[in-house]
């Protein structure tokens, strides 16, 4: 089963709930708004230089997102251990080794890195990193890997019953991550399930990693799902640091759907993070949320109420009163090179929104001196457009993450890591 299928369960849900709340989806009838200043505190002082951006702002901003949209994120001050639990040395026909890493947490919690890189590659490679939607299994039809043994949703098609994975997931994300095409451009692939971190349903927390931080609990502020599954991002990168094929300076994070609201998150919280892609993030990701098109705070508070900070229900209805957009969220990333796609069929996650982010992150990345993109609209499908520190595509199609997304975030990464 490809991404596409698995998002559209929740899509349907999502319009049938919604029934009350019309989903807009008619460019006309956005209404008008206006974004947070970025470049002003919220005591009124005009943001002139990076250091007004780095001092005052961009830790205000940083804030905000905790406060009403995430929630915090705990420190990391805790034991963590690395076992190897699997190597094959010939992956990919000999092209490639493979290992599992498990992350071991304190109370038996854990996460498992499923670790591709290259064997022709001299010295430390830069590397890819994503969370996956069905098990570190799904990636290859590879009888090797092991089955993940994490909660899973549900799935008809794919067997899955009583919330265990089945034989029928093993390469059924192939499409959505094309292995050998990574490796053969020198990059290293690291991927987790992102259920090992915190399963994905209303009642997850009990069974996340969130247990391993009780204090973690300032009323409203509690982090959801997405602070989970980017707090799990960063220890991914604790690890590499310490992985000797690794070139650690070099890590691109990207996530598709709710995993890229999870990869924007973690990129603008943890700098290690050299390059930040959102593959379709939407609502809650890269759309500006006041553009009220597609998903909207109040559809996805209430489908997926473990996603977020109790405190972004407030905004339920009532964007123009978050004290955040995204592009803030972006802008948060400056000035290191960031990326934002959308696909033309996926109005739900607002193409438009996704691009507008990117675009009003501009002042940001011009402080610091980066040529920015400059047209307020969105590139027509399949005609990319970048600048060494922005970049954005829209692809053909729908909701997905498919080989030429891929093709697009290799050729940006080169521009840094090559
Ligand atoms: C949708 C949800 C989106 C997006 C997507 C996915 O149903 O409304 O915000 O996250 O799921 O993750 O596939």
């Amino acid at each position: 089963m490809s991404v596409r299928i698995y998002a559209l369960l929740f899509f349907t849900a999502a319009v049938r709930i919604s029934d009350a709340q019309p989903v807009n989806q008619d460019e006309s009838k956005v209404p008008a708004y206006t974004l947070p200043a970025l470049l002003k505190t919220s005591s009124g002082e005009a943001v002139k230089s990076v250091t007004d951006w780095e001092r005052k702002r961009r830790p205000e901003i940083l804030r905000l997102f905790e406060r009403e949209v995430y929630g915090q994120t705990p420190g990391t001050g805790m034991p963590v251990s690395y076992q190897v639990k699997s190597v094959e040395k010939a992956a990919l026909g000999g092209k490639a080794t493979r290992r599992e890493i498990r992350v071991q947490f304190p109370q038996n919690k854990f996460m498992d890195i499923l670790l591709y890189v290259p064997n022709d590659a001299r010295g430390k490679v830069p590397v890819f990193l994503g969370l996956n939607f069905l098990g570190n299994q799904s990636l290859e039809k590879d009888p090797q890997i092991p089955m993940t043994a994490s909660w899973q949703r549900n799935n008809k098609g794919l067997g899955v019953t009583e919330n265990r994975a089945t034989e029928n997931t093993r390469g059924a994300s192939m499409l959505n991550w094309p292995v050998e095409y990574i490796l053969s451009k020198g990059y290293a692939l690291a991927t987790i399930y992102y259920c090992d971190i915190f399963p994905d349903h209303a009642d997850g927390r009990d069974a996340s990693i969130q247990v391993l931080f009780p204090d973690n609990k300032v009323p409203q502020q509690e982090w959801g799902a997405i602070g989970a599954w980017a707090w799990g991002l960063s220890r991914a990168v604790d690890y590499l640091e310490t992985d000797p094929a690794i070139d650690a300076g070099k890590v691109a994070v990207l996530g598709h759907s709710r995993l890229g609201k999870a990869a924007l998150w973690a990129g603008a919280q943890d700098k290690r993070f050299g390059i930040v892609i959102s593959n379709n993030s939407g609502e809650g990701g890269a759309a500006i949320t006041r553009r009220r098109f597609g998903e909207t705070i109040a559809i996805i508070n209430k489908n997926f109420p473990h996603w977020f900070a109790p405190a972004y229900k407030k905004y339920d209805n009532r964007e123009d009163d978050l004290p955040v957009d995204y592009h803030e969220l972006v802008a948060l990333i400056a000035p290191r090179p960031v990326y934002v796609a959308s696909a033309s069929e996926d109005l739900w996650a607002d193409p438009k929104g996704e691009y507008l982010s990117l675009y009003h992150a501009g002042p940001v990345y011009r402080l610091y001196g980066k040529k920015v993109l400059d047209s307020p609209e969105a590139a027509p499908a399949q005609q990319p457009v970048s600048t060494d520190f922005m970049g954005y595509h829209m692809r053909e199609g729908g909701h997905d993450i498919l080989l030429y997304d891929w093709e697009q975030y290799v050729k940006f990464a080169d521009r840094h890591f090559k």
